[in-house]
């Protein structure tokens, strides 16, 4: 059976599950978008997910034709169609098509598409081992001109930093702000570790307030380990004991190396793997 994918409503094989070229998704990157995992049938903190899309969409003045509720059901029936119970979701809303030219205005009816299909994680020998990252040359978009804490459709800051990490050999790159401070990595959340307490950038390094950063911070509050929400540099990355990264996709994965220089001892560091073990039992047990 070929995956549905919904789309305004309707569900589509997913080999007929296309939108206009007009989209003004497609045509500027207007849009927004979130990406949320299932865990043994249980989607992971959809409200929060859900949230941080209404709130993208008002950030960027765009309307989502359907109440939060209906978003949230919507994803868990997309699931379910599919017989996914361990799925990585893909919610995308576009401006919608119109016209050509920029004015959001010249559009009229935007796009609710949600995509359920099987997840792909970073290859397993890395969680053991860990990444090595760079620091990408490219910087976070200035908070200023396109809002980090916005996940819209205009990914193209990530993907120049991600173009790096390829071209250096390396799967993910470190991104600083305007500042020059550390703000996140392209498609996930940074920690360190320092004398056993937890660092990781404020929001107002301009980065995405991930879910998985918010439920690491939980966690590591919960197993008594001290947080400071700080700005940091690179200096900091380097003489860290430990660091790691997180997000839905990834996880919990540690850091063994960043530009050349060997986080702590090289390897994956025990308040790393700890979290990580936490991580995993949240996942499965929340409801
Ligand atoms: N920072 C950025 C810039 C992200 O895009 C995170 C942090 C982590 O946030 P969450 O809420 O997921 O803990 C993200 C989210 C991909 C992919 O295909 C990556 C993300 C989302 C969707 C897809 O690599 N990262």
């Amino acid at each position: 059976m070929s995956l549905k994918v919904y789309i305004g409503g309707k569900l589509y094989d997913k080999a007929d599950a296309k939108i206009s070229v007009y989209d003004h998704g497609l045509l500027y990157g207007d849009g927004v978008f979130e990406g949320i995992r299932a865990y043994s049938g249980r989607v992971f903190r959809l409200a929060q997910h859900v949230d941080r899309l209404y709130e993208s969409a008002q950030s960027i003045h765009l309307k989502i034709p359907i109440a939060r509720e209906e978003m949230a059901r919507a994803v868990v029936d997309t699931m379910a169609v599919n017989k996914l119970t361990d799925a990585y979701i893909r919610v995308v809303v576009t401006r919608g098509g119109g016209s050509l030219g920029l004015d959001p205005r010249k559009t009229t009816d935007p796009q609710v598409i949600i995509i359920t299909d099987a997840i792909s994680l970073y290859p397993a020998e890395l969680y053991e081992h860990g990444l090595k990252i760079i620091t990408a040359g490219t910087m976070r978009n200035h908070p200023s001109a396109l809002n980090p804490r916005i996940k819209s459709l205009n990914y193209l800051n990530n993907i120049m930093a991600k173009v790096e990490a390829t071209n250096a050999g390396c799967l993910e790159a470190l991104m600083l702000n305007h500042k020059g401070e550390v703000a996140e990595c392209t498609g996930d959340n940074i920690f360190v570790v320092r004398k056993g307490a937890l660092h990781t950038p404020p929001i107002d390094a301009g980065i995405l307030e991930g879910i998985t950063r918010d439920a690491v911070l939980e966690l590591a509050r919960a197993a008594g380990v001290p947080i400071f929400e700080r700005t940091m540099d690179r200096h900091d990355v380097y003489t860290a004991d430990e660091c790691f990264l997180t997000g839905t996709a990834a996880e919990v994965i540690p850091v063994v190396e960043c530009d050349g220089r060997a986080i702590g001892t090289g390897t994956p560091g025990p308040i790393t793997t700890d979290l990580r073990r936490r991580f995993h039992a949240l996942v499965r047990e929340e409801r």
